[in-house]
Parts: structure tokens; sequence; C-alpha cells
């Protein structure tokens, strides 16, 4: 706030002083931050960083494998910390070669009461192959997942912990969605791909953990930690949820985020939010790391063995967790 009312003096100031006409300032609402509508809390991307570092540390989230175990115990105690009601939804779905995948979807609530709420969400399993990393002796490795998994559980954990410490005017769930990236391998042929991708998210959309359950909007963050990120306008979050898309930019750019929350549209991802706005009808953006110069159209190390730890970036913890805590506190 200080720094625009500066900032509008010193032009005034620069103006009156060479004995001009004042420039009239021809801005888009957006491209001038003016800073959030109400107080907001502040991000602590310290502790979200930290709750990635401890993510990795179990090793790949796999489902199947005990890494993927431990981690969920991990998330739900974390949870259930902050938030007055969790819900573990478990079950089981096939994989692409019919393997069967055990999953724990983790749903924490706060004013469970009251139907105007909103969801965030994120996946917290990571990839069995890195199928496109640049050696293809490393395709059936699994992926670290440091920005495609933890970074999107990391800012949520914080966000749940702000929320503990400050209750919201509206309802709100978070999601950690499992089994997202169990899809087949990119030299795996086969038709119908699609629907190997965000199992734990279509599982939860034909079975929400409440009967009917309805919010408002959704937020999916998929890759929101790496350093110097682009989200781009997403295709299907354009498609089902554009006012929401918006609502989210303006916040990010209101707060000063512009170099992160880009107006330029990105491809269509078949990710967690499709069944979200298809089966549940809730409009549901996703936000996600979008790079017009990386070869696969992601985030560069994007399912490849350099998503590690080392790539993330509190700055980017900070613009996604402030922004989505603009949101949550301005809604009413
Ligand atoms: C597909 O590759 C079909 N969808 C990408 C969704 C995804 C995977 N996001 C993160 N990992
Ligand atoms: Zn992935």
């Amino acid at each position: 706030m200080k720094k625009i009312t500066l900032f509008v003096i010193s032009l005034a100031l620069i103006a009156g002083s060479c004995n001009q006409p004042a420039k009239q300032v021809t801005a888009t609402q957006d491209s001038v931050a003016t800073g959030p509508r109400v107080p907001v809390p502040d991000f602590n991307a310290d502790s979200a960083y930290e709750s990635c570092k401890i993510q990795l540390a179990f090793g790949p989230r796999v489902p199947n494998t005990p890494a993927h175990d431990k981690c969920a115990a991990y998330l739900i105690g974390k949870m259930k910390s902050y938030s007055p009601q969790v819900i573990v939804q478990k079950g089981q779905v096939y994989a692409y070669d019919k393997t069967a995948l055990k999953f724990q979807n983790i749903i924490a609530t706060w004013n469970p009461e009251t139907n105007n709420r909103i969801m965030l969400c994120a996946h917290w399993d990571s990839r069995p192959y890195a199928d496109h990393d640049p050696d293809p002796k490393n395709w059936k490795k699994p992926v670290a997942a440091a920005n495609d998994g933890a970074s999107g559980v990391g800012v949520l954990i914080e966000v749940a912990r702000q929320l503990s410490l400050l209750n919201p005017a509206i309802g709100v769930d978070l999601i950690l969605f499992d089994v997202e990236d169990y899809g087949p391998p990119q030299d795996y042929i086969m038709d119908n791909s699609d629907q190997y991708w965000g199992q734990g998210a279509q599982y939860w959309a034909n079975n929400p953990h409440k009967t009917d359950y309805f919010a408002k909007y959704g937020i999916l963050l998929d890759m929101v930690g790496a350093k110097d990120a682009t989200f781009l306008m997403e295709g299907i979050s354009m498609k089902y949820a554009a006012d929401i898309v918006k609502l989210v930019w303006s916040a990010g750019n209101r707060i000063g985020y512009s170099s992160y929350f880009l107006y330029e549209k990105g491809g269509w991802i078949t990710d967690d939010h499709v069944p979200i706005n298809t089966i549940r009808n809730i409009p549901t953006i996703d936000l996600i790391h979008l790079d017009k110069n990386s070869e696969t159209g992601f985030y560069p190390f994007w399912h490849t063995t350099g998503d590690t730890f080392d790539k993330l970036d509190k700055a980017t913890l900070k613009v996604v967790g402030q922004t989505l805590l603009t949101v949550i506190y301005e809604e009413k």
C-alpha cells in the first residue's frame, strides 16, 4: 500500500517539477499492485519449505510402497493438528497395467456447517516413472517429486496452519489427492489413457467424502514451488472456471506477483481438476507451472529424476501461499 502511494506522489512531483501536464496513469486494474482488501495473515514460506523437505525424506511416495504409507501417516497427523475435522478416504483403483493401487485421499475441513465453501487441493503421490528424463535409462525410476507433488502439499500444510490460527469467514476444505500420477509411461501405447491419470480425484468426485458435497469453486495446485515459476491460464480451467482464474490472477497481481501470474493462455492439461469440474460440477482451476520454452510445455524437470528438493524455491512457495491466503480471507 505504502509503496504505491509513494510511487503516485513521486510521479505527481516529477510531473509538477518540470511544469508539464500531469500524465494520465493508464493502467489496467491488475497491473498496479494495491494490496489485499482485508488484513491477510503472513504465509510462512519457511514452514511450507520444511514440509516439502519432510515429504521428500520419505523417498518417492509411489503407491504400494512403505514411503507412501509413511508419508500418508505424516500428512494425516499434520492435518489433524490444524483442522477440527479430517476425513481419510481409503480405497483401491487399478492402474493402466491392472496393478491394484491402494490410495488415501486426505480431506481437512474448516467450518463444516456452512454451504458457503471453497476447496483447495493438490496431489501427494509421486510418479513411479521418470519417463521424460533425458536419459532413457531413468525412465523406469521413480520421481522424487519435489515440485510435482510435494510443493502443492507443502503450501497446503502451511495454509492449514494459518487456518488454525485465524478461522476464515467461509468454509474451506483442503484435499490431498492420491494416485494422480500413475498414468501409463509415455512409450506405452494404449487407448483412453487419460482415465489412468488423477484416479484419486476421480474416485473422490464420484464418491465425495460428504453426500452431495459442493463448493463455490476449487483451486488445484500442481508444481507450485520451482524458482521463477510461470502460471499460465490453463485451457480446462478457462473452459469451466474462467472467473476463478481471473479471481486468483487478480489477487496475485494485486499483491505484487505479476511476474508469476501471466495473462497468457496455456495448454489443456489432464489433471485432478477435470473430474472435479465434469463430475462434481465445481468450477475448479489448475494453478500449474507451464513453460512455453520447455520441451514438454511443463516445468522443465517434470517427470525427470531432476525433480528434486534443490529445485524448490521459498520465494515461489510464498507467492502461491500468500495469493491463496488472500483469496481465502477476502472471500465472503
Ligand atoms: C498428463 O500428462 C496427461 N497430465 C499431466 C498431469 C500431471 C502429471 N501433473 C503432474 N503430473
Ligand atoms: Zn506428474
